[in-house]
């Protein structure tokens, strides 16, 4: 395979105040079109050629470290435009799934409490995420690229805390991005078919 920018799923005005314009533009347009050109490159001659965008991330991992950091960040980032939609976030959460909030982690209060926290106390970039593992839920934190793919799990949320995500519209306030992604923005459908899914 080759790795593909795809159109966000989304205007590029749609997720403001919470995210906006300006901030797309650079974390689409840039940042993301750099892990795919940068990714294609490396993936030639990787012996990965072929494979899918998750082989090559496990494949990758402890491995060809330039190749992983960027199939990483692609896989990561294709999942985060469609995490997030206008007029997300809150409680509204599908029942499969916050039944599973509810036995695994507590709750959906102390589950958005414990993302939150994973997500500020990351320290430099990474990524916050909800996973299944095992067959639980779990939340978890990675840094720079990885997601939980390398770690025996299934993503089935993330939030990007890398500074380019949020400087624009936060500045150093990650803890307050954060919550606005877990209030306005989350596309709870969108986990909840990666969670039924990951379950099945
Ligand atoms: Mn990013």
């Amino acid at each position: 395979m080759s790795f593909k920018l795809p159109e966000l799923p989304y205007s590029y005005d749609a997720l403001a105040p919470y995210m906006s314009r300006e901030t797309l533009e650079y974390h689409h347009d840039k940042h993301h079109k750099a892990y795919v050109d940068n990714g294609n490159k490396l993936l030639e001659g990787s012996g990965l050629e072929g494979k899918s965008l998750e082989e090559i991330v496990q494949g990758s991992f402890g491995k060809n470290a330039g190749l992983f950091n960027n199939a990483g960040q692609h896989y990561n980032h294709l999942h985060f435009w469609q995490w997030m939609k206008p007029n997300g976030g809150g409680d509204k959460i599908p029942g499969k799934l916050k039944a599973a909030i509810d036995s695994d982690l507590g709750g959906v209060e102390k589950m958005k409490a414990d993302f939150a926290t994973a997500g500020a106390t990351q320290f430099g970039s990474g990524w916050a995420w909800l996973t299944v593992t095992g067959g639980k839920l779990a939340v978890t934190k990675t840094p720079n690229g990885e997601n939980p793919l390398v770690h025996g799990g299934t993503p089935i949320l993330g939030c990007d805390v890398w500074e380019h995500s949020y400087y624009i519209d936060y500045r150093n306030r990650r803890p307050d991005y954060l919550k606005a992604f877990l209030d306005h923005l989350v596309n709870w459908e969108y986990v909840e078919h990666l969670f039924a899914a990951a379950t099945k």
